[in-house]
């Protein structure tokens, strides 16, 4: 029998308000609240078909069988799935390197986890999902509550009225297929690891709890902080306390009617952060009902002309350019261990400064490298070709960015906001990335934004960044292959570098794939000795240059990539690594080592 029109039409419009469920706003600093870690195994059922989200077409998709994880109530109930009998994944972890048959695949996974809780007054439950590649879709106890796109930021959902005492569930649908409108688009050179690649929590807070806040060092000053403190209810008249002990601040501020508290001061003996000293300080917020407490950074960074000033002084960043690939074992890195070894082969390389690309990192990262003292580029996957004239495709790149900065905009190691890798130049695309520019700048203003631009070569030797998005940015990026794509190693001898714009330069990429352990002639490609030669003409094009301040070549590890195809030299893995996917140090390593070394003991005379 079918459904009668009326039917379909409600049904219609319950579907439209189900799928406009948008997650909760986002949570500051989930790290130091209190939280119960919904990580470790899941059961998982692989849909190639999608079966479980377009099949059931007479239910409601907040009542999908799939999400009330149901069970057979007689033995004539018909349910073709069981996720109590499903295989397990874990959790964090992409899929593809979980099960050999996953490993090129692009679809649905359900993800279910059991979970037993015990519901306490006043107390408001949040699920806190730091990332799922790339559509979500949430249910907690058979009830759907909210769907996310993007593969690279945290999203949460408030679970409160749906957690009953006892045993409780939720199912997440995760999606990974590439879609022509989605960002990324449908080509990447990146492998699309799918799943729940970071951790998840149950977040607790009271009511009333502090929903947001950003506490930063006044650019210009040393001395001036100044922030504000949002509370998750509107409401004039709150009390906020913020404080920092080891400099004996005490600052109280009462909320306006959105529930919002400026607040700023000056300590003259604030001891700023950077690379070389990276000072923290413990950061206190209190209300009446809630405590949350951070670790944050002090640290001004600003352009004037052609110079990047940290803490009002020049400064080059020596950095590389990573990919979320987890060292040693393969697939995305999601933990303390994986930044602490990744960054940790960046100090080894001299460095003050990495770009994390091509899309926002797990916040480990990013915590790990303002404790290391790295300066870090943030980038969202607005890369290569994006639906440009599509405003879903804006506003989705919006809300990965928005995302990207909320999470982000406490720590002093995020020194750019950049909003894209390599767009192809056209006035849509320019209007797109204009449109991402002042997102940022309306978020943040203490940081500087940057893309990575391409050059345009004029004659054999000249390149000319002149892309009309170069007009909107504090900082240019620039990504070169010259002696990979672009000619041979040595023609980076002759290469003249001009910018109309009065701007400083990062090199944001530059480089070439060599194949661990293969040794043979700098003429021969994929060679440790090919690599090598080329990073040794780079660096003497780039000393060349008079506009630049920095540069994060092209990459620290080798990383996988479906269009790597090469048998036996690339195997699925991009060969650009400074260092091999086992962690092993190529030639080329130590030249751009020894450059940094020169950088630095530049900056220092005297020592
Ligand atoms: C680029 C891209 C980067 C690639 C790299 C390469 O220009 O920005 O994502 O992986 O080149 O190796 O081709």
């Amino acid at each position: 029998m079918s459904p009668r029109p009326v039917f379909l039409i409600l049904q219609f419009l319950a579907a439209l308000t189900c799928l406009a469920q948008q997650p909760a706003p986002l949570i500051t600093n989930v790290e130091h609240r209190n939280t119960i870690s919904l990580n470790g195994s899941w059961r998982a059922i692989v849909d190639l078909y999608d079966v479980g989200y377009s099949n059931y077409r007479t239910h409601l998709p907040s009542q999908n069988p799939f999400f009330r994880n149901a069970k057979p109530q007689t033995r004539r109930d018909r349910i073709e799935y069981d996720f109590d009998r499903s295989d397990l994944l874990k959790v964090p972890g992409d899929w593809n390197t979980q099960r050999e048959s996953l490993f090129f695949y692009e679809g649905t996974v359900w993800y279910e986890k059991s979970f037993s809780y015990h519901p306490r007054p006043k107390t408001r439950v949040f699920l806190y999902i730091g990332a799922a590649n790339y559509i979500a879709r949430v249910g907690v106890n058979g009830t759907v509550i909210c769907e996310h796109e993007g593969g690279f930021t945290p999203f949460d959902c408030e679970i409160t009225t749906l957690l009953h005492e006892g045993e409780n569930f939720v199912v997440v649908y995760v999606n990974n297929a590439r879609k022509a409108d989605a960002v990324p688009a449908l080509t990447t050179d990146w492998w699309n690891y799918g799943g729940l690649t970071r951790d998840l929590y149950l977040v607790e807070l009271p009511e009333q709890f502090i929903q947001d806040y950003v506490l930063q060092l006044k650019p210009g000053t040393r001395d001036q902080l100044f922030g504000w403190v949002k509370l998750s209810n509107p409401g004039a008249g709150q009390q906020v306390t913020v404080r920092i002990p080891d400099l004996s601040m005490e600052k109280r501020v009462t909320t306006n009617a959105g529930g919002m508290a400026e607040i700023s001061f000056a300590h003259a003996g604030l001891k700023l952060w950077s690379p070389d000293s990276p000072q923290l300080y413990k950061v206190e917020i209190e209300t009446a009902s809630d405590k949350v407490t951070d670790e944050i950074g002090f640290r001004s960074i600003q352009v004037r002309g052609r110079d990047i000033l940290l803490n009002g002084s020049p400064v080059f960043l020596r950095g590389v350019s990573i990919h979320e690939e987890a060292p040693y074992r393969s697939g995305r890195a999601f933990s303390d261990d994986d930044a602490r070894i990744l960054l940790g082969w960046v100090k080894e390389l001299g460095g003050n400064f990495v770009r994390l690309a091509h899309y926002p990192h797990n916040e480990h990262m990013v915590r790990m490298a303002e404790r290391m003292g790295l300066m870090v580029w943030s980038e969202v996957p607005v890369y290569w070709s994006i639906e440009w004239d599509n405003p879903a495709a804006l506003a989705n790149a919006k809300s990965q960015l928005t995302e990207s900065i909320v999470r982000d905009r406490n720590r002093a190691s995020i020194v750019i906001w950049s909003v894209g890798n390599e767009t192809p130049i056209t006035d849509k695309r320019t209007l797109f990335m204009h449109s991402l520019v002042e997102t940022v700048r309306a978020l943040d203003s203490t940081r500087l934004i940057s893309a990575a631009l391409e050059a345009r070569k004029v004659e054999s030797t000249t390149r000319i960044i002149d892309d009309p998005l170069g007009a909107d940015l504090d900082v240019l990026g620039c990504n070169e292959y010259i002696g990979w794509y672009d000619g041979a190693p040595e023609d980076a001898d002759r290469a003249a570098w001009q910018t109309p714009y009065d701007k400083p330069l990062i090199m944001s990429e530059f480089g070439g794939d060599a194949s661990y352990g293969f040794r043979a002639d700098s003429d021969v490609r994929f060679s440790e000795d090919y690599q090598e030669d080329l990073y040794i003409h780079q660096v003497k094009m780039l000393d060349r240059i008079a506009f630049l301040r920095g540069a994060s070549p092209w990459i620290l590890m080798d990383f996988r990539s479906p269009r790597r195809l090469l048998p036996g030299i690339q195997d699925y893995y991009n060969r650009k690594g400074l260092i091999s996917d086992r962690g092993e140090k190529k030639k080329a390593f130590y030249i751009l080592k020894a450059w940094y070394q020169q950088k630095y003991d530049s900056e220092r005379p005297h020592h």
